[in-house]
């Protein structure tokens, strides 16, 4: 992608331009001002007062002198006044169909004020900024299908009008997030114009975003993107507030950094609220951010105006940024976003190697441990849980969930497949109930692409595909890796191919190879692949399935010298199909530390049930070691 804005910010500090709201106030506007004529209102009647969308459309000039000020003041890039053009909220005033054309002029408008000053040496910029709309998708307040249709809308008019970058802002809720990057990547392709993609979320003085996510499984899921140029931080709270989150991001983030404080935290006079940061202040602040902390874009928020621009320009303007963790993430946009040619090479710069939900990440390297995987919200690996779903007790299935998440699973396989019953349907509802009260990250556990669709558009944060396999020869495997791909998720992939489950290590690392050859095609990073070496049953007792322990755990060794930035894991309560409760204990854990022995990093397991190697009495681990090592001491019959 060839980007003068790249190329600018590959270099130098840019400074973006201050408050709009303040400064439309500011112009003392009155009704008539934000009319619109009748041919454009499709017979609503609502008063557009207040609408500063409108204000596009029937007051241009008045919002490209705004422009023009911060411009004059020194900004670099300047938002278009676009805060509000969604569908949800332009319904409020009755001009839900106005989205594209409010945004298309909204982009002339800041193009025009741009390109006046924009010289050779000096270019201006225009982001297009649309903000996060009134409703939270994780709350059910509004949908998926219509935030992504939505701000595609937006951003077509956005790109179509020139801009050089779009911009989500503001952001309270990753799912919303979510929608929105897939709704701009939809817009560039329905468009064919590619522009940097930036994206800033809300932290909240609590230290965490409005419903409760803290910063890094923001990071996280933003990470999964490599379509998102920059990520930052805007609104809330004053810079003083943003030090931890700032510093937070210049250690964890590979992408570029936005910070754009409110002028401090509002102050309540008669009234109203009262933004009493000067701009020396704020231009301090970002001194700071820029050269401890490798800040490369700066600017404000609420309360700012072209004085705080003023004073950051002349502090930080132009200067070198120090991002030097941050220059991969910006190169790889020159690629022309061929991002799977890189990915690796990214990935090794990554910091936040894991998974996240609605609220936390998850290390997929846990300490001293493994990353453990809650088996039991399975329909077909549970019977509790089955009965809960017959009965659409999603309470109950919710409970369920969190009894796993507080016997310490890190993740929660979640498999919704029953006869009967429609998967699809159960998974939108239960997934819906989960993002919302279960902390740990979700592994979706279908092999249907329309089921796993409906629950990458459900889930918040970076999820976990359970699986993909080649048992069809690999149409199947090509859909659900593409939508991994679109959504931003990682995945689970089985030994399986076209011949049937892989049975010895030799076949099973084959079927590796060529699953990595698929999720790297993808652009996938090999940490965000989980391989899985499956293994049958030894409850048989079959003479031809006698090795299938021995081989899975070679398998594993194998392939974790081989690729050792790939993810393992593992169902391991299938090598006991079969067996008596009391004895599927003791070898599924004996079976479970074999694994983690040869290297396995994750495995689907009753976590509860597993017993540490000490608990297991002497003489009964060694019967269950030999089993799985088919060391036969014993006559065989
Ligand atoms: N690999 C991957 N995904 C998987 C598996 C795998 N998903 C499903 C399964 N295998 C892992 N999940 C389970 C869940 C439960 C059981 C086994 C594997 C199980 N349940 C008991 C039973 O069926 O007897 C308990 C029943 C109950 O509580 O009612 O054994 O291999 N990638």
């Amino acid at each position: 992608m060839e980007s003068a804005l790249l190329d600018a910010l590959a270099q130098r500090v840019l400074v973006y331009d201050g408050a709009m709201g303040t400064q439309i106030q500011a112009a003392g506007l009155g009704e008539p001002d934000f009319g619109l004529p009748e041919a454009l209102l499709n017979g609503s009647t609502i008063s557009l007062d207040g609408c500063n969308e409108a204000l596009n459309l029937s007051r241009p000039e008045v919002i490209e002198a705004i422009h023009r000020r911060y411009l004059d003041a020194g900004a670099d890039l300047i938002e278009t006044n676009t805060f509000g053009c969604t569908s949800i909220v332009l319904a409020e005033y009755g001009i839900e169909h106005l989205v594209r054309e409010i945004a298309a002029a909204a982009g002339q408008i800041a193009r025009r004020a741009a390109d006046a000053v924009s010289t050779p040496a000096r270019p201006r910029f225009v982001v297009g900024a649309i903000g996060p709309g009134t409703k939270l998708v994780s709350l059910g307040q509004t949908t998926w299908q219509e935030l992504e249709g939505t701000y595609c809308d937006g951003f077509i008019g956005l790109l179509e009008a020139g801009v050089d970058a779009l911009l989500i802002e503001t952001i309270q809720d990753l799912l919303m997030a979510k929608a929105t990057i897939v709704g701009a990547k939809r817009a560039m392709e329905e468009t064919g114009i590619r522009r940097p993609l930036f994206v800033q979320v809300t932290m909240e003085q609590t230290g965490t975003m409005l419903l409760g996510t803290e910063l890094g499984a923001a990071l996280n899921m933003i990470e999964a993107f490599p379509e998102v140029t920059a990520f930052g931080i805007n609104c809330a709270t004053g810079p003083a507030e943003m030090g931890s989150y700032v510093q937070f991001l210049s250690h964890n983030s590979t992408r570029p950094i936005s910070v754009l404080p409110n002028a401090g935290l509002p102050v309540m006079e008669n009234g109203k609220a009262l933004y009493k940061l000067t701009p020396d202040e704020l231009a301090g602040h970002h001194e700071r951010f820029v050269t401890e902390y490798g800040v490369a874009m700066v600017g404000g928020c609420c309360g700012t105006t072209p004085d705080h621009i003023r004073a950051v320009a002349d502090t930080v303007g132009g200067r070198p940024h120090t991002a030097s963790a941050h220059w991969l993430s910006v190169r790889h946009l020159f690629s022309g976003f061929d991002f799977s040619l890189e990915t690796n090479e990214q990935a090794a710069a990554l910091k936040l190697v894991g998974c996240s939900s609605l609220y936390g990440f998850q290390p997929y390297k846990q300490d001293a441990s493994f990353l453990i995987v809650g088996e039991k919200t399975n329909a077909n690996g549970s019977r509790a849980f089955r009965d809960l779903l017959a009965q659409e007790d999603w309470e109950g299935l919710t409970e369920l969930a969190r009894e796993l998440e507080g016997e310490g699973s890190h993740v929660l396989d979640v498999c919704t497949a029953y006869v009967g019953r429609n998967e699809e349907r159960d998974m939108r509802i239960l997934l819906a109930s989960l993002n919302r009260q279960v902390n740990v990250p979700i592994m979706i556990d279908s092999t249907e692409a329309n089921v796993i669709e409906a629950s990458l558009q459900t889930l918040a944060g970076k999820p976990i595909v359970n699986s993909i396999n080649f048992e069809d020869g690999g149409a199947r495997t090509e859909r659900v890796l593409a939508l991994c791909q679109k959504y931003g998720a990682a995945i689970v992939a089985l030994t399986i191919d076209e011949d049937g489950m892989a049975k010895t290590a030799e076949r099973k690392l084959a079927v590796a190879d060529r699953l990595l050859a698929a999720t790297r095609a993808h652009g996938l990073a090999d940490h965000d692949v989980f391989i899985d070496c499956l293994t049958f049953t030894l409850g048989s007792g079959d003479e031809e399935f006698r090795q299938a322990g021995i081989e899975t755990i070679e398998a594993i060794r194998l392939l974790r010298a081989k690729d050792p930035a790939v993810n393992t894991i593992l169902g391991v309560s299938n090598i006991s199909f079969g067996l008596k409760p009391a004895a599927r204990q003791v070898l599924n854990s004996a079976f479970l530390h074999a694994c983690l022995d040869a290297g396995l990093t994750s495995a689907i397991v009753h976590f509860s049930k597993i017993l540490p190697d000490t608990r297991i009495e002497p003489d009964i681990y060694q019967i269950a070691s030999d089993l799985i090592n088919d060391r036969r001491r014993y006559a065989t019959a």
